[in-house]
């Protein structure tokens, strides 16, 4: 019995023992983790603001210091994508607004000036700011005023900003947002290339792609269906010569925000892994991610190395909204292509499940291919299964294509003008941008397997059909062009 005692009271004091040094060490850690609020700031100076995709330089080393911000806000009207326009209420006249970077402990005197021209107060709620409203509360400004007001940053991290003003569903999906950097002390590890991304979610009363000066329309954003998603506020403000450059062998940090103000996004970048991502803008750092989940008012900072090159397209990956939506842009990586990395299409064969072995693809189907003489109704009758069976996946039932995917088929301008090219584009595929009936597509249509007799058949349907140009199509058209 009393043996049994000691052994429990050994047990007690080894236990209160750790116990102890536990407690020690997390007091340690404690005074070691500064507290911002306390730290003092040395002079002052006016902060860069870029527009994105652009971010200001990094800050790094720098003390803490009482940094001006000057934001103007502008209700402008803007293009949401090819003849759609929109009239946007913006953070210093872009979409998002303009990148505010700062480090942890300046305090920041922020200046909020409303464009005499606006028809609206608006305010700014930050989400780096530790108060009541985030600054909303003593930030709302009338059309032709100015407010000021200043806060301390205190959390290292990547921030939403955004306008919070009645009715702020309205503010937000008119496009009052925008990011706010806090650097840790002695800022982010130095990469070769910065970048400003923020998706969003729009509304408007005609359909996507519908021309002409859209309105808001309250009812879909009530009902979260957006006719658009985009980066930046608008489709193609990341392709179409506005793509994000690297080279081979740089490292590339994306700041990437989501405004919302319904969707949350699925950020991808396609043909790429996140080596490092700071999980919803925090001091997490998760590594080797393909898709990093970004809430509506949230944030994400990314960073990998490029070691190939080629174009990356960056996506959200509720991919819907990528390929009719909007939410799609590139980041062009130039240099030497790396084939121990990416290969390439090393062969590409004909799969015979039977055979076992992968047979080369045959340069040309018709070499010993015997042509039937078909008359014009036999034509129609077996292009129409080779389209029904090959074409209509894409280009749809009706040949009326999707928009801004595939282009349409029916009444194709496209098509009319040159049948040639149309046996080329079959023969060969198509890729980069063309015009169909005055819209833009910018996709990859693959080559067709299919013979010469095959061909003249499918377009001569086409051309027969939805009010084409009954243009007829022959095998020996075909042949010459292959
Ligand atoms: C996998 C999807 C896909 C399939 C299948 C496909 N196409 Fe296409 N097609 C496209 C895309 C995408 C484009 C536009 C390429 C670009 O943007 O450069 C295109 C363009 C065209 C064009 C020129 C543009 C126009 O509208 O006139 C023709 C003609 C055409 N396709 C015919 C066909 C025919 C015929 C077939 C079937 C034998 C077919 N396509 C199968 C995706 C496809
Ligand atoms: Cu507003």
């Amino acid at each position: 019995m009393k043996k049994e005692k000691s052994v429990s009271m050994k047990v007690m004091i080894f236990l209160t023992t750790i116990f102890t040094i536990l407690l020690v060490i997390s007091c340690k850690k404690g005074e070691e983790s500064t507290d911002y609020s306390k730290i003092a700031t040395e002079g002052e100076m006016q902060a860069e603001l870029t527009s994105p995709p652009m971010v200001p330089k990094p800050i790094g080393g720098r003390a803490a210091t009482k940094l001006k911000v000057s934001m103007e806000i502008k209700e402008q009207e803007g293009t949401m994508a090819d003849g759609v326009k929109y009239t946007y209420w913006t953070f210093g006249g872009s979409v998002p607004g303009s990148f505010i970077r700062t480090r942890v402990g300046d305090e920041v005197e922020f200046h909020l000036k409303n464009h005499p021209d606006n028809k609206l107060p608006h305010n700014i709620d930050l989400h780096a700011v530790t108060g009541p409203g985030g600054g909303a509360t003593s930030s709302l400004v009338a059309p032709g005023h100015e407010k000021v007001f200043s806060f301390k940053v205190i959390n290292p991290g990547l921030y939403v900003y955004h306008c919070a003003t009645a009715p702020v569903g309205m503010h937000i999906a008119n496009g009052m947002y925008g990011l706010i950097l806090v650097e840790p002390e002695g800022g982010l590890p130095p990469v070769d290339k910065e970048y400003y991304i923020m998706q969003g979610d729009f509304y408007t009363q005609g359909e996507y792609g519908a021309k002409g000066l859209q309105s808001f329309d309250m009812n879909k954003a009530i009902k979260e269906t957006p006719d658009y998603v985009v980066f930046n506020g608008k489709v193609g403000s990341l392709t179409n010569g506005n793509e994000l450059t690297a080279k081979v062998g740089e490292t590339v940090r994306l700041f990437v925000g989501n405004g919302g103000p319904n969707l949350v996004s699925s950020f991808h970048v396609i043909g790429e892994i996140f080596d490092n991502v700071h999980v919803e803008g925090g001091n997490l750092v998760n590594k080797n991610v393909q898709t990093t989940l970004i809430p509506a008012g949230g944030s994400s900072i990314v960073d990998f190395k490029v070691e190939t090159a080629g174009n990356f397209i960056i996506v959200d990956h509720s991919i819907f909204r990528a390929f009719n939506k909007g939410a799609l842009g590139i980041l062009k990586v130039e240099g030497e292509e790396n084939k121990k990395i990416y290969s390439g299409t090393i062969q590409e064969g004909i799969y015979l499940p039977e055979g076992g072995t992968i047979q080369k693809m045959p340069v040309s189907s018709t070499a010993k291919e015997v042509v039937p003489n078909r008359t014009l109704a036999e034509k129609i009758k077996t292009g129409k299964d080779i389209f029904g069976t090959t074409c209509f996946a894409c280009h749809q039932s009706e040949g009326q294509g999707i928009p801004n995917a595939f282009p349409p088929l029916a009444k194709s301008d496209y098509l009319n003008t040159d049948s040639k090219r149309a046996i080329k584009t079959i023969l060969n595929g198509l890729s980069g941008e063309i015009t169909v009936n005055g819209k833009k597509f910018n996709n990859v249509m693959p080559s067709q397997n299919l013979s010469d007799d095959e061909i003249a058949n499918v377009l001569t349907y086409i051309y027969s059909s939805w009010g084409n140009n009954k243009t007829e199509i022959t095998p020996q058209m075909v042949k010459t062009l292959r």
